[in-house]
């Protein structure tokens, strides 16, 4: 099992799991191999019913669909629809935030409440909402009703937009990228792709950066701002993570997905003392909340609830027997879930409306009686308890301690109020730059390796590392979220880590919360008075499969970040759009994409990258 992941909990369940006869993703990935060239590449089309089309890649069969669309049309539309799913993924959360905070303003939402009042009166006056003499009802109903025009068309351009560079801003206006309303970028998306519209290769990845910019300065940055408003800002705070965070003798509740409505709310329903009772009368010690994937980095981070895992884990988790409920919302969650969970005790309870699963229990989960909702879960995974199966409990012992919460307010705070100490460690070479490694698992890299390799690297060069997302959690495992994780960086990243006490590797949070990565890349290149393309400074996402990723790579690059995928994206059968995506990209927007699936060689093009940058900002070293 050694291969398939590098984390000895996984392994072990891998294990457990073959020996009970589960069949998991890895099992399920092997049984599709040999995976079809046509998609791999990107060049079959389904868009019309005079297809499916297909463009043979070797030149020996049609080089063109029935309608004449080309290899590069056809991946380009592809990748534009990938686009569009991934930001509406991360715009539609948003929006459901933004809905929340204006239910909670009018005191129709259960259990919700306005925790950061200061966030939600700058936010307002960034938004020119007027604050003086007003209460936090008033305001952030205001504040609410602006962003959800924000979501349809308009006038003029996204107003997130002004927290970028005035170059970046630029470099939008002149390649005619400007976001003009989340969903209606990612609704051109679908109009361009559709049969007969948007031809042009590069039309349509211009249209998929611009799309892509509407979630990273639009739909995520409203979910993580607006999520800051409703649950607090992120602080440094310390928990535990893996496998090993659940509790023999407890009612383990799993919360998995992606909204932190749901979660904060279960969250709160498991520390009711007429709950607790319950679980004690059925001969529980306590009830554990632990997280998993986003919705596990979205409470870990304002609380430092335990978190079990990340995407692949998630099958694993309810093969240790010990889960009493796993509580699903969206995105990301396996529909075998359901299946695996058939093996053993363990509830699925799904609760969107927009996500249901079957064989799952659905318990719809609404604002206006969350805690109620809240309640009734947590009750049916107290009731379930006494159900385990004994003889299939297995815990794996492993478990890590971390230290998360790294907002952007927080990381200006531990940097003593001002960024100056950073800008002062990276001109003098002490850091040299910053890299953001973020994203999914994926089985076809072995469960976490990517992360592991490519982060332990560059903090061992002196490069401080951002995360998000199941990279994050994978770090937090390994141990490298911690304070003393500095022993492990390169001698100048190690001791400013030492100096501020902080983790060489921050985790800043969920995937929509790599707005905070983008905030913070404008803020330093507004001290420096650069674009964002001039830092030194790169994303990487060594393990991607989500279309949320795919959006994530469009904004990234789009705002001037050199960007490293570690799974290979379905384009290369578009020799033309490939070639733009990695070198001519560069031209119009200050970066490009490299595909490396080896992570040592992706640690060097990073650092390459980053050694160029500082070289043209007349940095040392
Ligand atoms: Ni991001 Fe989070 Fe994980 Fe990937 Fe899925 S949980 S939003 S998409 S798999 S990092
Ligand atoms: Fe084929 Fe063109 Fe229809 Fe796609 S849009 S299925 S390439 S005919």
């Amino acid at each position: 099992m050694g291969e398939r992941s590098v984390d000895q909990a996984s392994i072990k369940m891998l294990k457990k799991a073959a020996q009970e006869g589960i069949e998991t993703a890895w099992e399920r990935y092997e049984k599709q191999q040999p995976q079809c060239g046509f998609g791999l590449l990107g060049i079959c089309c389904r868009n019309c019913n005079m297809g499916p089309c297909r463009i043979d890649p070797f030149g020996d069969g049609p080089e063109e669909g029935i309608c004449g669309a080309t290899a590069d049309t056809i991946a380009a539309r592809n990748l534009l629809r990938m686009i569009a799913a991934g930001a509406a993924a991360h715009s539609d959360h948003g929006r459901d935030i933004v809905t929340t905070l204006w239910e909670t303003a009018a005191g129709e939402a259960q259990g919700y409440q306005i925790k950061d009042e200061g966030k939600l009166r700058s936010l307002a006056a960034e938004f020119g909402i007027p604050v003086e003499g007003r209460s936090k009802e008033e305001i952030a109903r205001d504040l609410a009703r602006e962003a959800m025009e924000e979501f349809g068309m308009v006038k003029g351009a996204l107003k997130f937009l002004e927290r970028a560079p005035q170059k970046r801003r630029e470099v939008w206006q002149k390649a005619g990228i400007v976001p003009r309303g989340i969903d209606r970028e990612i609704v051109e998306c679908m109009h361009r792709t559709h049969m007969g519209v948007d031809n042009d290769y590069v039309n349509l990845v211009l249209h998929g950066v611009r799309t892509g910019l509407s979630d990273g300065w639009g739909g995520s940055m409203f979910a993580t701002e607006f999520s800051d408003i409703l649950f607090g800002t992120p602080e440094p705070v310390r928990g535990r993570s893996n496998l090993g965070v659940l509790k023999e003798d407890q009612v383990n509740i799993i919360v998995h997905g992606h909204e932190p409505t749901l979660s904060e709310m279960i969250v709160l329903a498991a520390r009711d003392e007429e709950l607790l009772a319950a679980a004690r009368e059925k001969g529980a010690a306590g009830i554990n909340i632990c997280g998993m994937c986003c919705t596990g980095n979205e409470i870990l981070m304002r609380h430092g609830v335990p978190v079990a895992g990340n995407f692949l884990q998630q099958e694993l988790a309810v093969v240790t027997g010990a889960v009493d409920a796993m509580v699903v919302d969206v995105q990301c969650v396996m529909p075998a879930l359901t299946g695996v969970a058939g093996c053993y005790h363990t509830k699925i309870i799904s609760t969107s409306p927009k996500a249901r699963f079957e064989g799952a229990e659905h318990i719809p989960f609404d604002e206006h009686h969350a805690l109620d909702t809240a309640r009734k879960i947590v009750q049916i995974a107290v009731d379930n308890y006494p159900r385990r199966k004994k003889e299939f409990v297995r815990i794996p012992e492993e478990e890590m301690e971390y230290m998360a919460g790294f907002s952007v307010e927080a990381v200006l705070k531990a940097l003593g109020g001002s960024l100056n100490p950073l800008l002062d460690a990276i001109k003098a070479g002490q850091i040299k730059g910053i890299a953001a490694v973020v994203g999914c698992n994926n089985p076809k890299i072995p469960h976490d390796r990517g992360h592991l390799l490519l982060t332990e690297k560059l903090i061992k060069s002196d490069v401080l590392v951002v995360q998000t997302g199941c990279a994050a959690i994978a770090c937090a495992k390994a141990g490298l979220l911690l304070p003393e994780a500095a022993a492990q960086a390169g001698p100048g990243l190690g001791a400013v880590c030492r100096a501020l006490g902080i983790p060489p590797v921050l985790h800043m949070g969920s995937c929509v919360d790599i707005s905070r990565i983008l905030v913070t890349a404008a803020a330093i290149a507004n001290a420096l008075g650069v674009d964002i393309s001039d830092l030194p400074v790169a994303g990487a996402a060594p393990e991607w499969m989500s279309e949320k990723a795919v959006s994530i790579g469009a904004y990234v690059v789009g705002s001037g970040v050199f960007t490293v995928l570690g799974s290979i994206p379905p384009v290369l059968g578009g020799k033309k759009l490939t070639e733009l995506l990695t070198e001519g990209a560069r031209s119009v927007l200050g970066a490009s994409f490299a595909v490396e699936t080896d992570p040592e060689k992706a640690v060097d093009l990073i650092l390459e990258h980053i050694a160029a940058r500082r070289k043209a900002l007349g940095l040392e070293g």
